[in-house]
């Protein structure tokens, strides 16, 4: 590595100020992803001291000043003073780019988060660091600011106050960092407690018996601050956590290996639904949209299988092979690789790009996933994975004629559109938009009350199916899915064309109560499964009529939560009407336009994915059929009077979005 000298190295010459220049340069955005990853590049540092055995332990606190402490257990950075810099080597980790443990590759053989810049950038993007290192017997303090210098009428970026000093004795080991996000950088500095939280959760699954905790010092009740993470299984729990209850088909199946210096965990495990679940990482970094070593897999798993199906004799000489899809249905599968060199790629770098990978990941399962077939324990189960690929590709050979059914509705899309859709007379895609309307009489005012140039009405009658436990052919046949897959006329999954889409947005109108957050969740899931780039480019929004309507003379204020009558009340005064809407039928045209479609004063939130595997979960477990792990979820997250909850945890998650 040392002679490989790049580009990469000839910012070591740089100062803090570049990243402050284009921080998008180094935490990817400057929004809250930006926002969430400065934790985890501090976290990252831990998790290598953690990885490499000498810590246990890391916590994680959101203070109430904006400012996040983490800390663990290790060895502590380094105090000593640097020969060549002269400062301490704590200084230098925090003033220099690409300087700190990770520099080479040698101390550290697989870190390096997305960015593994780590503690110099999180340094360059706050308002102050405090970091605190207890070793060799001495609790060590330094902090760096950013300020404007009014002499030199230069801001200076995380310089240190002081040099490194000795505070006191003491034998307690490890390193605490506390930084404070500079809201001169972020959009938004406020950290989120779910978003930390599930990912905190993550990392303990894929970091096997290191303790994570989270505090949310924000929280009121002391009782509730603290959560603690440690999962001694790995990724054993993490399948048990992400199935969520479902029916396993068949035993765990569970392995590691290593080769080419690619490391390898997976595990495996079949239910009896009919979906597929991947989650993969790298380096700890999920890869959402997967990439080379999740290719290496499934080659793997489709030619491991496709042997044993022969040599059980299920597949015939004659036969055709099943197809990677068809031993993947009802297939939840986390695969974790640690990779020296990670070249992630693609929109949202989420998806690993060395090829080097793929053979190596590909030679790790096949060994380990021929094991599994050839261990006589485990017949029944491998003939259980034969069986419902087998089934599963009886099932691909439906839909595939269910599909070109679809097609031919998409192509004959010239005949007027099935059933009840109203459309618009607008012709300009990037303008119109779809209410999908819950119940006849609701969908009757919205159809008065929009703007027919450019707003189209699909009311939907009673509950759709839930796609969840459906397979395609069956998703195909229900109306109230083909109304919506022809009025949108981009096609479904593989054959999905966002060009063909003829509406910018599609707005699901339901009720606030129990049945409308239902028919969400199945319209949500349907998207989800089926056309999910729909989702993930934006293009799905939940619209948020208000629930109360409060009146007096002609002044009128509709309130959207439950709390915000009151204050409605104390504004209008006394002698006022207060109107509780059970449902959208009980608006009328006018009052539907104003509050809920019209651009100009409506609510929306716009559904998106920022979390696919806590997405996945959240879809298991509101629409598979177990209904304590639903019950309990709905108890712990649901509050139906409030749309957001909702999305929220989809994570599908909602930034409120005002509708234009
Ligand atoms: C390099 C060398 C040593 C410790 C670390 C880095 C270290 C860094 C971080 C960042 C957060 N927590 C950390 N814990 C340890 C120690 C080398 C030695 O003691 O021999």
């Amino acid at each position: 590595m040392a002679n490989d000298y790049g580009a990469k190295d000839i910012r070591v010459l740089e100062g803090l100020d570049a990243v402050r220049m284009r921080p998008g340069m180094y935490i990817g955005t400057t929004g809250p992803r930006g926002l969430h990853h400065m934790i985890w590049e501090i976290v990252d540092n831990s998790i290598d001291e953690a990885a490499n055995g000498y810590a246990s332990e890391i916590s994680v606190s959101l203070n109430r000043d904006g400012s996040c402490t983490v800390s663990d257990n290790g060895r502590g950075i380094p105090v000593d003073i640097h020969p060549e810099q002269g400062v301490s080597a704590v200084e230098v980790v925090y003033t220099q780019l690409h300087a700190g443990g990770k520099f080479d590759n040698k101390n550290y053989a697989y870190s390096g988060g997305l960015h593994g810049v780590g503690a110099s950038v999180v340094n360059a993007l706050s308002e102050w660091v405090e970091v605190d290192v207890y070793r060799d017997f001495g609790h060590y303090h330094i902090r760096f600011e950013t300020r404007y210098n009014r002499r030199t009428k230069k801001m200076e970026i995380g310089k240190p106050v002081a040099p490194l000093e000795k505070v006191s004795n003491t034998r307690k080991k490890g390193t605490t960092v506390t930084f404070k996000p500079d809201p001169a950088v972020f959009e938004e500095v406020e950290f989120q407690y779910s978003t930390v939280c599930d990912r905190i959760r993550e990392l303990a699954y894929l970091n096997a018996g290191v303790t994570f905790r989270l505090t949310d010092e924000r929280i009121q009740d002391p009782a509730k601050r603290t959560v603690e993470f440690c999962f001694t299984g790995g990724l054993r729990d993490f399948i048990a956590y992400q199935i969520a209850g479902e029916d396993p088909v068949g035993d765990l199946i569970e392995f590691s290996g290593e080769k080419d210096g690619v490391r390898v965990r997976c595990a495996v495990q079949y239910t009896n639904t009919f979906t597929e679940t991947t989650l993969s990482f790298v380096n700890n970094v999920p890869t959402q949209e997967g990439g080379t070593h999740e290719a290496g897999f499934k080659s793997a798993l489709t030619k491991v299988f496709n042997d044993y199906a022969r040599k059980l004799g299920a597949l015939k000489e004659k036969d055709n092979n099943l197809s990677g899809d068809d031993f993947r249905e009802g297939m939840t599968c986390i695969l974790a690789v640690n990779v020296r060199q990670p070249q992630f790629e693609g929109q949202t770098k989420g998806r690993l790009g060395n090829t080097e990978v793929k053979p190596a990941v590909e030679a790790v399962c096949a060994e380990h996933l021929t094991l599994f077939t050839e261990n006589l324990k485990n017949q029944e189960a491998a003939q259980r994975i034969v069986d419902k690929a087998m089934t599963a590709a009886k099932a691909r050979e439906a839909a595939r004629r269910a599909k070109a059914q679809v097609r031919i509705l998409k192509e004959t899309s010239a005949t007027p559109l099935v059933g009840k859709l109203s459309s618009c007379t607008g012709r300009d895609a990037s303008k119109n938009e779809l209410f999908i309307v819950e119940g006849d009489s609701a969908g009757g005012s919205a159809k008065q009350g929009r703007d027919r140039r450019y707003q189209a009405i699909l009311p939907l009658r009673g509950k759709p199916l839930n796609v969840e436990k459906k397979k395609l052919d069956q998703v195909l046949a229900n109306e109230e899915f083909r109304s919506i897959i022809t009025a949108l006329g981009t096609g479904i999954e593989d054959e999905f064309d966002m060009r063909r889409l003829k509406y910018n947005r599609v707005i699901i109108l339901s009720d606030a109560d129990q049945d409308g957050a239902h028919i969400r969740a199945i319209l949500l899931t349907f998207f989800y499964r089926y056309m999910r780039p729909l989702i993930t480019e934006g293009h799905v929004y939940i619209g948020m009529p208000p629930l109360y309507r409060c009146q007096k003379g002609d002044r009128t204020v509709y309130c959207y939560d439950d709390r915000e009558p009151e204050k409605a009340i104390q504004k209008i005064g006394k002698g006022y009407t207060l109107q509780r809407y059970k449902g959208l039928g009980e608006m009328n045209p006018e009052q539907l336009w104003e509050t809920t479609m019209d651009g100009a004063n409506r609510k929306m939130m716009q559904v998106s994915i920022e979390d696919a595997a806590a997405a996945e979960r959240m879809v298991t477990i509101l629409m598979g059929d177990k209904v304590d792990p639903r019950r309990e979820y709905i108890v712990q997250h649901a509050n139906f009077n409030k749309v957001d909850t909702f999305i929220d945890r989809v994570n599908l998650e909602g930034g409120a979005a005002n509708g234009r």
